[in-house]
């Protein structure tokens, strides 16, 4: 007999929801930290006047004053009357930049990544970790100091056994929350809170649960199945029976392709200086270089990202002859681009980072790999 190959062992699950916390209005304060402590509001205007239009979310300090995602700005502006707040229009430009580099932070962390939302996402970690819950403490730990020390972010993580119990873990302590549900704990995890919490289960559902008698998750777990399908049909029936008892079988799955890959990282100080620039680049560039390989890919577009102080964003991109995934192909480019966008007077770079896209894929490696037994 053949002996087991320590492939065919597989660990417990263990998956992480990563949600940044009160994620617009911190994005506005990262890069304007006078506006810490006080409430801020992120809005969509509507355009018609001053006033009209929803907000989009708000800091926890004016949360406090019970503005949330979703009211209209007048009534924000109402209960912060008294306050001294800022109202800010949504910044959808800067939030994406944002959230590509804190997603590209925590997918280096992860065995299977997938983005659940724009500043959200599931990582499965059940194989660096080896299914041990205490060494994902860690790592979510390190992800967090991680997430602040580049990006001036506090996130919530929640773990758990499944998407499911992660998602609910992960909102259960907010802002800068770190919750693990062991699997042995999910039963008294779940039971005490309320069925809202599942994802399905809105107003009206609830309402109606509530009818049943059925106000926390426990009720529901306890609740006859056959008359659960009865009153919401098979699927949702049996999905809500499987919810309450904290059952979830779905994989996290990557997402298609990025379009682009890109690495940043900040500078040990403010500078203009090339070779302090380049030390750090290289670093990159061999990253981006076993991320092209790993995915079977070679790049036409190479850029360069340069953020300084002040949190404003420069981006210098240069599209090559041939595609290449050559390291130093890729280093020699970078420093062509520096070189020119150094020129520029003034500008002092606080993080620098480098990006590639334009992907067609490595045929002859594609070939290769048919060949070799996965
Ligand atoms: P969420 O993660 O739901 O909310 P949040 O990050 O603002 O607050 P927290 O996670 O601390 O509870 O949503 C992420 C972003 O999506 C949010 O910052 C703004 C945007 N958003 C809206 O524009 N409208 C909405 O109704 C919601 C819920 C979110
Ligand atoms: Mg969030």
């Amino acid at each position: 007999m053949k002996p087991v190959s320590e492939k065919q062992v597989s660990p417990r699950r263990v998956i992480l929801l990563v949600d940044v916390d009160y994620f617009f209005a911190q994005c506005e304060e990262a890069r304007n930290p006078s506006l810490r402590n006080k409430p801020v509001v992120v809005c969509v205007y509507s355009g018609r006047n001053g006033e009209s239009g929803v907000v989009s979310t708000a800091n926890y300090e004016a949360r406090k004053h019970g503005v949330k995602s979703g009211i209209s700005i007048s009534l924000a502006k109402k209960r912060l009357m008294n306050v001294d707040a800022v109202f800010l229009p949504v910044d959808h430009e800067y939030y994406n930049r944002v959230s590509d580099e804190v997603m590209s932070i925590l997918k280096k962390h992860a065995d299977i990544f997938e983005q659940a939302g724009v500043d959200e996402a599931y990582l499965d970690v059940s194989k660096r970790v080896k299914g041990d819950f205490d060494r994902a403490v860690e790592l979510a730990k390190k992800m967090k100091e991680e997430v602040k020390r580049s990006m001036g972010l506090t996130c919530s993580i929640g773990i758990g056994p499944n998407k499911l119990v992660a998602k609910i873990a992960a909102d259960f302590q907010k802002p800068d929350g770190l919750t693990v549900v062991k699997p042995e704990e999910v039963q008294g995890f779940l039971s005490p809170l309320p069925v809202n919490r599942l994802i399905g289960v809105g107003v009206k559902t609830q309402g109606l649960m509530e009818s049943l008698g059925i106000k926390t998750i426990g009720d529901l777990a306890s609740y006859d199945v056959r008359k659960l399908i009865e009153l919401f049909g098979e699927k949702l029936g049996v999905y809500f029976h499987n919810a309450s008892r904290g059952i979830d079988n779905q994989p996290v799955k990557e997402r298609g392709e990025a379009s682009s890959i890109s690495r940043i990282s900040t500078l040990r100080e403010d500078t203009r200086n090339l070779e302090a620039i380049l030390k750090k680049t290289s670093e990159l560039c061999d990253e981006i270089h076993a991320e092209l390989l790993r995915r079977g890919l070679r790049a036409k577009q190479v850029g360069i990202i340069v953020i300084t102080k002040d949190m404003a964003v420069h981006n210098r991109s240069k599209t090559l002859e041939q595609p290449t995934s050559d390291p130093e192909a890729i280093k020699k480019n970078v420093r062509g681009l520096f070189e020119k966008f150094l020129r520029e007077p003034g500008l002092e770079a606080r993080r620098v980072g480098v990006r590639v896209s334009g992907f067609v894929k490595e045929e002859g490696q594609k070939q290769l790999r048919a060949f070799i037994p996965s």
